[in-house]
């Protein structure tokens, strides 16, 4: 068996492996990150850890998982060390990231993570917990206050299950202890991320001191963020691969595209690193740069999800290679890019054609079945959202429409090649419960738009949006997916 990855076995990397190259003892923890996933690993880590390469020894990372030891266990026995393996192609550079020193496995002490988040040293607490974590309804964006988790947190505030949770109790534990707010900065793909997550911990903060929500509003900072850098799942092939270039075992590494982007509204309540010299894209308007990119990017990848994964495609790159999917991307981002007000500097047919290469990017493997979970979650700000604009607008909503009948279609859990799947979804239920009575596809289709909570009041009162979408539907079930884009 090979040695694990760490702080004693850095040095016998093969030459070509960049290492951190500062004293990773003498470093102070500026950031929390709750969530700590293969994400934040390969994207916000990154970037901290270009910072302490540049002698700014204030951005060490504390990583907290909210639910499972999972990475914690792999990280720990390396010192926090793990490679980012960055892939295009045959090309493939490999990185040790040592921004992340320690993790928390938040359920085995709630309040160590709550002593650490109130730490003087602090500035900047960030989250990849997935659209679901905060808690909040996808059709309105309201913090769901009959969540069972938030209602725990509203009963024991001090003993957190939620990121809101924590957010709160760690910003009441600052100001009993007359320290400002952290700034907190969400990176998942959420519009408005930044209002959200405020909205979210001004909800809780209210039902539990509105002292602490009233300070909170007045002094904290929650800056909206755009994030992009496609990072798939780690598998262990990936791992057995890297051993072997290696000659060590890194169970914590994660695989990437070089392309990477951080896009941070210029809003904070203390502290932070030179983020425009590490090449952060920081503004006063986020939303042109998330619109562009979760409509475009994330709603492209949702459709390539559910339809190319109906199909019996396994990864992104086998579906866009087939030309007729490859030709209905362009043609959803037609419809798409009418709604978008695109900021200066963004030229969207070269950002179009960057993405399509970025799917096409075989070395990544990226798993159709990963980006299909959570498909309630996503929807609203990925296709919804775009279908509202563009009904306003009166622009089509055809290759918009045969998405989202995707994604209906999915829910049955068979592939049209009959492989049967679980769907991963938090509403998973629910969406089965409505669709289950419905005997024929307008049935279907008024049932989700009705019953499903994940279609806006908006859309759900606008006959064109059931047409176009029963129309899609009526296709996929009756002559399949691929007639039905073609
Ligand atoms: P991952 O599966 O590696 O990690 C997910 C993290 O979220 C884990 O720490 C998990 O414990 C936590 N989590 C899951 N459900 C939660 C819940 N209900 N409450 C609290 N925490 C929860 O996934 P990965 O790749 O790190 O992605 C996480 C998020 O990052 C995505 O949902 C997305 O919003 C954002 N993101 C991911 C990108 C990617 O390509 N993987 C790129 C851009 C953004
Ligand atoms: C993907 C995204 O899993 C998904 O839903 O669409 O995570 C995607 O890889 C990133 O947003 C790219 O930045």
């Amino acid at each position: 068996m090979s040695p694990r990855l760490s702080d004693a076995t850095l040095a016998g990397l093969p030459a070509e492996v960049e290492r951190p190259g500062y004293d990773r003892a003498a470093v102070t923890t500026g950031v929390v990150h709750l969530g700590i996933g293969a994400f934040h690993r390969a994207h916000q880590a990154v970037v901290f850890d270009d910072a302490l390469r540049s002698g700014d020894r204030r951005w060490s990372v504390l990583g907290v998982s909210l639910r499972s030891p999972g990475v914690r266990d792999q990280l720990q026995p390396q010192d926090g060390l793990y490679s980012l393996r960055v892939r295009d192609g045959s090309a493939e550079t490999v990185r040790i990231i040592g921004a992340v020193r320690r993790v928390l496995v938040a359920p085995e002490d709630p309040g160590a993570v709550v002593v650490a988040m109130a730490s003087a040293d602090v500035h900047l607490v960030t989250l990849t917990v997935t659209e679901k974590g905060y808690r909040l309804d996808p059709a309105t964006g309201a913090l769901i206050q009959t969540d069972p988790d938030i209602l725990a947190d509203i009963a024991d505030p001090a003993r957190p299950r939620t990121a809101p949770g924590f957010l709160v109790a760690a910003l009441a534990e600052r100001r009993r202890r007359g320290l400002p707010p952290f700034t907190v900065i969400s990176c998942d793909n959420l519009p408005h991320n930044g209002a959200r997550v405020r909205a979210a911990v001004l909800g809780l903060a209210e039902r539990i001191d509105p002292d602490l929500a009233a300070w909170i509003a007045e002094q904290g900072a929650f800056p909206a963020t755009m994030v992009d850098r496609i990072v798939p799942a780690t598998t262990p092939d990936d791992i057995a691969a890297l051993t072997e270039r290696l000659g060590v075992e890194d169970a914590g590494m994660v695989k990437t595209e070089p392309f990477t982007q951080w896009v941070i509204e210029d809003r904070f309540a203390g502290p932070r690193p030179d983020f425009a010299a590490l090449g952060v894209q920081l503004t006063g308007a986020v939303a042109p740069w998330e619109d562009a990119k979760l409509r475009l990017l994330n709603g492209a990848h949702s459709a390539i999800a559910y339809l190319g994964g109906l199909a019996g495609h396994d990864f992104v790159h086998r579906v866009v290679g087939e030309t007729a999917f490859a030709a209905f991307v362009e043609r959803l981002w037609d419809e798409a890019q009418t709604t978008l007000n695109p900021p200066p500097g963004l030229d969207i047919p070269a950002y179009r054609a960057a993405l399509m290469a970025r799917f096409r990017n075989e070395a990544l493997q990226h798993r159709t079945r990963q980006i299909a979970m959570d498909g309630s979650q996503k929807l609203p700000q990925r296709l919804l959202a775009t279908m509202a604009d563009c009904l306003a607008a009166n622009q089509g909503i055809d290759a918009l429409a045969l998405a989202v009948a995707g994604w209906i279609r999915w829910q049955a859990g068979v592939t049209e090649t009959g492989e049967t799947f679980v769907v991963d979804d938090p509403l998973a239920d629910r969406l089965r419960d409505c669709l289950a009575g419905a005997a024929t596809v307008e049935a279907r289709v008024q049932a989700v738009i009705d019953r499903s909570g994940v279609v806006p009041p908006s859309l759900a009162g606008d006959m064109r949006f059931a047409a176009a979408v029963t129309q899609a539907l009526a296709q996929i079930e009756s002559r399949g997916v691929l007639t039905a884009i073609g």
